[in-house]
């Protein structure tokens, strides 16, 4: 476990980007300005899926520059990259043999965002890691909970009974085609506080993953993440305030979503951002800090131009 821990605990700070389809909305749908995170749009503004899938139909990034991004990142002193390859939303940043929700169904097909990203990383040293959401608002064995008795809306969207065991196989083969495809260091799962996702679920899923690649990292999301200590913990908008018996690596935003959202331009300042990596890193833990490239791939230059302060402070 040491071993494998050590590029994490070295590390201190990485980058996350979210980036799907929700990119393109900006937080904004049928000319409303949406409450919440932007990447939970489909869910907040409660947009039937089949409406929400259209917009693989008009997803094209041709400004994304995985260079760019992780040239940016080392000169920020982050040390890995971690990019949201499917998020709740279900669309697939990658061409998956299992799916036709993907990057290869829009008009961007044929550039491989995964492939440039895991390239560039190499390219300036860093580690790269891949997020996967548990739940999947698209996926047919996952239904809408219309009568709201288990939760919030889309959010703790159903398991159709009988379905599980289908919906994990895909999982496990997508989770092997990123492995397999893109050599990531690192599995980031989310998702897992929905009901049907239980401990034996979780850990099987790690134990599945483990084999396939034994020094990779998974985080703790992969099962509940209150209970699941390994391979690290991972605490949302906030962090501890002193070491904990474990390894952690707290995420945060730079504004106040993970998705691209037009309208949120209260970005924090350099110096925030710095003495947060600061307090973070003398508790023992890792900042994830997240940037949220817009529909056409271009990064918000508010969050470079953090990045690129913060990484002079930390060069001085
Ligand atoms: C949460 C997700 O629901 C958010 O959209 C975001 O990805 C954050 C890092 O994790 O649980």
């Amino acid at each position: 476990y040491q071993a494998r821990m050590k590029w994490f605990t070295d590390a201190k700070y990485g980058m996350f980007i979210h980036f799907g389809l929700y990119s393109q909305l900006g937080g904004v749908w049928d000319g409303k300005e949406v409450d919440g995170y932007a990447e939970w749009i489909q869910s907040k503004a409660d947009i039937p899926a089949q409406e929400y899938a259209v917009l693989i139909s008009t997803f094209n990034p041709k400004d994304f520059n995985a260079d760019f991004i992780a040239e940016t990142a080392q000169k920020a002193g982050m040390k890995y990259i971690v990019i949201t390859t499917k998020h709740h939303e279900g669309f697939c940043l990658w061409d998956s043999q299992y799916t036709k929700f993907d990057v290869a169904s829009t008009p961007f097909a044929g550039r491989d965002i995964l492939a440039e990203l895991s390239a560039a990383c190499k390219k300036y040293g860093l580690k790269f890691g891949t997020y996967y959401s548990i739940i999947d608002w698209h996926h047919p064995s996952q239904e809408r909970n219309i009568d709201g008795k288990d939760g919030s809306r889309w959010g703790n969207i159903r398991m159709k009974s009988g379905k599980k065991e289908e919906y994990i196989t895909y999982m496990k083969n997508q989770v092997k085609e990123l492995i397999e495809n893109y050599d990531t260091d690192m599995l980031w799962f989310d998702g897992d506080w929905v009901y049907w996702w239980d401990m034996t679920s979780g850990e099987d899923l790690y134990q599945y993953i483990r084999e396939l690649k034994p020094e990779i990292l998974i985080n703790n999301r992969v099962a509940k993440r209150s209970l699941f200590k390994k391979d690290f913990g991972t605490p949302e908008q906030e962090h501890p305030g002193q070491a904990l018996g474990h390894e952690w690596e707290a995420c945060y935003t730079m504004n106040h979503s993970w998705g691209y959202k037009a309208s949120d331009t209260d970005w924090k300042d350099a110096e925030t951002v710095y003495n947060k990596l600061k307090d973070i890193n003398a508790k023992g833990g890792n900042l994830l800090l997240n940037i949220g490239p817009d529909g056409n791939g271009n990064v918000p230059e508010e969050s470079v131009k953090i990045l690129l302060e913060v990484g002079k402070m930390l060069n001085k």
